[in-house]
């Protein structure tokens, strides 16, 4: 991950990783790195370079912030952790449609979703019964690097898109401590990510997220509505069989 003084991927490499910088261009990457201001990370990547209103939601965005190798370590840590917890599938509330994301979770809590007991977060898995396995280190210190909440996250949600999934429009609060962010960090193929408001109606934009990619959703970002469109497949080789892995981190109850 980034650290003080330690300069992110030039521009020329973010570009052909993954799609280029286009609203603060190089600028914005080279400040990419710990220790400066937390504003100074918010970028936007993949759109049309436009004026947004000052009233507009924004989110913590910093590309390209674990290397390589770091990418490669979670892995390790995940695909440990997955014998563990294996992938579940969980279900819609009510309709019992199943997502097409499968997920698992790090932590002392998980976030699940099922047909009988809705969206919500419990300390053990849904089929195994057993806790979820602790969340590796690496995670804790994103957290502390991004986050910049006091107290731990207690659930990681792990995410795995296959190429055709995607994950509609929606907010995060099933957590009872809504000042603490929602820091999420991107492993493997690209993926179009979009994010609206605080209002299902109000105007989305969206932008690519790439493997080794981090965003908080913070203060006024918080609560803004967001989904993933589409995965872009072949987009990168970290995953030897493709897709998309995103790791949620959240504070679930009030420190
Ligand atoms: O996959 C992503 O980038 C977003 C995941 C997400 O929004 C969630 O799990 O609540
Ligand atoms: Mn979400």
């Amino acid at each position: 991950m980034r650290t003080a003084g330690r300069p992110t991927l030039d521009a020329a490499s973010r570009r052909s990783a993954c799609g280029g910088v286009r609203s603060n261009g190089d600028r914005a990457l080279t400040e990419t790195r710990f220790g400066l201001p937390l504003q100074r990370h918010i970028y936007e990547r993949g759109g049309a370079p436009a004026a947004k209103p000052a009233s507009e939601p924004r989110m913590k965005f910093s590309p390209g912030y674990l290397s390589r190798d770091e990418q490669s370590s979670l892995l390790e840590a995940l695909r440990a952790a997955l014998v563990e917890a294996p992938l579940f599938t969980p279900t819609m509330p009510r309709t019992g449609k199943p997502f097409s994301v499968r997920m698992t979770n790090f932590g002392p809590l998980g976030w699940l979703s099922d047909q009988e007991g809705g969206y919500r977060y419990q300390a053990t898995h849904p089929t195994t019964g057993r806790p979820w396995p602790a969340m590796p280190d690496i995670l804790l210190r994103v957290w502390n690097e991004i986050g910049g909440y006091p107290a731990p996250p207690e659930a990681c949600l792990v995410n795995w898109y296959e190429p055709t999934a995607r994950m509609g429009l929606h907010q995060d609060r099933d957590e009872q401590d809504l000042a603490a962010p929602v820091v999420s960090l991107s492993l493997g193929d690209t993926a179009l990510f979009r994010i609206g408001g605080a209002k299902r109606t109000d105007p989305t934009r969206s932008f690519r997220l790439c493997s080794g990619d981090a965003m908080a959703l913070a203060a006024e970002s918080r609560l803004s509505f967001h989904g993933v469109d589409r995965i872009y497949p072949g987009t990168s080789t970290l995953l030897a069989s493709g897709g998309r892995i995103n790791l949620t981190l959240r504070r679930v109850t009030k420190p």
